[in-house]
């Protein structure tokens, strides 16, 4: 059946409409209707377009995510090559550069604008007839990669541009930074961490990393920025200046970072660097510098470019936060997966107000990429205030005393084997009781996200583990007062705080318990996951790989970790002791009462009750809480600030409750 005109035009006014707001709540921050309003505009959105599939266009905002991985990604050519950028470091330079374009433009007066220069990724949009078309990563500036999907995924991003005067472009090709805020990359890492992931080293690297990724679902569940600055090909649409694009992109749709500044001297271009300097550690993401660019676009004309740089423009960079000092040693540590990572011992060294004495070296074929052996002069950074890490050696430095690394082919820990996974750079212990990873599993075992065992501290665990106390995680649950006595300056009483801290663990619940035994990938949410799937740790131990495969959420990798875990048969022992030694491992039963087999979400802030609080309330009357939207969740509750489960919720059509509403149904 084909679409009425009624309805197409009902359909495109509908997408007009939710343009509008995500713009105004993804861009400007500032919403403009309820939630449960744009809700129910989604809703009928997606209700037309599966009856009427015909409309359904690349450019609707049902169609963000979902589509199936890539292969690879196709090369796309840049109409207009996407140009780098010339450095300069000190006022000296600045001034050298600004002598020189005035010289070439005849002494004509030159204005200024300068923008922070974002650590990202740059890419270009080409928007044909306002439609997003094809996004590409800048490459070698020639040529780069299609990252159109994963582009469409970031919600700052328009798929269709808002008209001016009733007019879009012909053609707009945007280019801007795609980003990650400092705060949205520590959640993740830490994540990442909590699973058993590697780290991405600094904000950069995680926001490539999740932009150049074949499957889009993975870039739309990573939080993704853009701002754009500059333009290829604009046809149907007049700019002449930079300040007319920064003033113009926005009106479009396009993001732009609001701090810029028209300069009309260098003086004023100088005291603004100095600005953005004091407040670069404030500022929400990273950045290395300060862009200036001559305004007006004909005067760019007359400077043109040199050596694939403009001369029209600049980057100021900060100064880096990087030392240089010496390596006294490399050693390895072995991590809770057994992964061997290996560590620079650092003569203590001052980077950026704090002093680096260790840093990463991430793992055996980094050393070798940037040859750094013991005794060398080497570069460190901290970058993203993660772990300090070596940048390079400086081969010049060296007397002939450096020694070449090796990496242990006995685990350092506890000499047993070491090996290399096929296609994994880390090596690892394969030895599941080895002392090393004892400490790390039992660490995160007692953590606070995990078990929660207050009062098992690093130091303890390792008293534990050396004096023999505890070989496996299970002798946790067989450790006595008298043990723990026995173990110098543990006090009677302290003894017996840490035994009833123990004994509650006992009934952490079955999402914690998962997160607990530290299976590779499975972090705090995909155990809760798991816990909403399973009733019990048993019958998640026996689910087999294409059981697993079938939970939202879990793909082919995570479910093959899982089935690796289980069958492993020390694990195996090690579940059936944590049972009988009185650790509940079936999932909380669901009470009867109102509630019974409704499920909640909730997301923001909740004025009136903390998360717990909620949480036992919906207990109390028979209902269950859930960590994450799926179809199985009946209502989503959301309070001030909500996070991405709200927009899961509106694209499943779920009902929302406000924090009031909620209040009433819990009679409260
Ligand atoms: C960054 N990275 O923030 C430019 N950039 O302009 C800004 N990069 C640029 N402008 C022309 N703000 C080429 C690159």
């Amino acid at each position: 059946m084909s679409a009425p005109r009624e309805v197409r035009e009902w359909v495109e006014k509908l997408r007009e409409e939710i343009r509008r707001y995500d713009y105004y709540y993804y861009v400007l921050n500032q919403p403009l209707i309820s939630d449960a309003e744009y809700d129910r505009l989604f809703r009928e959105l997606q209700e037309l377009e599966a009856r009427y599939p015909e409309l359904v266009t690349p450019d609707s905002p049902t169609q963000r995510v979902g589509a199936p991985p890539a292969e690879e990604f196709a090369p796309v050519e840049h109409a207009i090559p996407m140009l780098s950028l010339q450095n300069c470091f000190n006022d000296e330079e600045l001034e050298e550069w600004d002598e020189r374009v005035r010289r070439l433009l005849g002494g004509e007066p030159v204005e200024y604008v300068c923008e922070p220069k974002l650590d990202g990724l740059s890419v270009e949009l080409v928007y044909v007839d306002g439609v997003f078309t094809v996004g590409s990563t800048r490459g070698d500036g020639r040529v780069g990669e299609d990252v159109t999907r994963n582009l469409r995924t970031i919600k700052q991003v328009p798929l269709r541009l808002f008209p001016i005067e009733g007019r879009v472009p012909r053609l707009l090709e945007a280019r801007g930074e795609v980003y990650m805020e400092k705060e949205a990359f520590r959640r993740l890492n830490a994540e990442r961490e909590r699973a058993g992931e590697p780290l991405f080293a600094n904000p950069r690297n995680a926001a490539a990393g999740s932009l150049r990724q074949l499957d889009p679902n993975v870039t739309a569940s990573r939080p993704l920025k853009i701002f754009f600055y500059a333009l290829g090909r604009a046809e149907g649409i007049e700019i002449r200046n930079q300040v007319e694009l920064l003033t113009t992109l926005p009106k479009l749709g396009l993001p732009v970072n609001p701090l810029w500044k028209l300069c009309k001297t260098l003086d004023e271009v100088k005291a603004f660097y100095r600005e953005l300097l004091a407040m670069r550690h404030a500022l929400p993401y990273e950045a290395d510098g300060m862009v200036v660019k001559v305004n007006d676009f004909a005067q760019r004309e007359v400077l043109g470019e040199v050596s694939r740089a403009p001369r029209w423009a600049i980057a100021y960079k900060f100064p880096a936060e990087e030392a240089t000092t010496r390596v006294l040693d490399i050693v390895v540590q072995v991590g809770r997966t057994g992964a061997l990572t290996p560590v620079a011992i650092l003569e203590p060294v001052e980077v950026s107000g704090a002093t680096v004495s260790r840093a990463t070296l991430h793992n055996e074929d980094e050393i070798r990429r940037k040859d750094i052996r013991i005794g060398d002069w080497v570069v460190v950074r901290r970058a993203g205030e993660v772990i300090p890490e070596v940048v390079k050696s400086i081969p010049e430095r060296r007397t002939g005393q450096e020694r070449e690394f090796q990496m242990p082919t006995r685990c350092p820990a506890c000499g047993g084997p070491v090996v290399r996974p096929p296609g994994e750079v880390a090596y690892r212990c394969e030895n599941l009781s080895c002392p090393a990873r004892l400490k790390e599993s039992l660490r995160h075992f007692a953590s606070r996200r995990a078990m929660d065992i207050e009062g098992l501290g690093e130091k303890l665990v390792d008293k534990l583990v050396e004096s023999g106390l505890v070989r496996k995680l299970s002798d946790i649950y067989r450790l006595t007062k008298e043990d723990l006595v026995r173990l110098e300056r543990m006090g009677e009483k302290s003894a017996q705080n840490l035994l009833e801290q123990i004994e509650r663990s006992k009934g952490a619940g079955l999402a914690r318990l998962i997160f607990a035994l530290g299976i590779r990938y499975v972090g705090e949410h995909l155990a809760e996951v798991l816990a909403e799937h399973f009733p019990s740790l048993e019958a998640l131990s026996r689910a087999g790989y294409d059981e697993l495969i079938q939970i939202p959420e879990i793909g082919p990798r995570i479910a093959q970790s899982l089935v690796n875990f289980f069958q492993n048969e020390e694990n195996h022992r090690l579940i059936q002791e944590l049972k009988e030694l009185g650790v509940r491992t079936e999932a909380e039963r669901p009470r009867a009462g109102p509630l019974s087999g409704k499920t909640f979400v909730f997301t923001g802030a909740l004025t009136a009750f903390t998360r717990e609080e909620a949480r036992r309330l919906v207990e109390a009357l028979g209902g269950r809480v859930a960590s994450g939207v799926s179809r199985k969740v009946d209502y989503v509750v959301v309070g001030a600030d909500p996070g991405e489960k709200l927009r899961k919720a509106q694209e499943l059509g779920i009902p929302i409750l406000t924090e009031e509403e909620f209040r009433r149904l819990v009679g409260r």
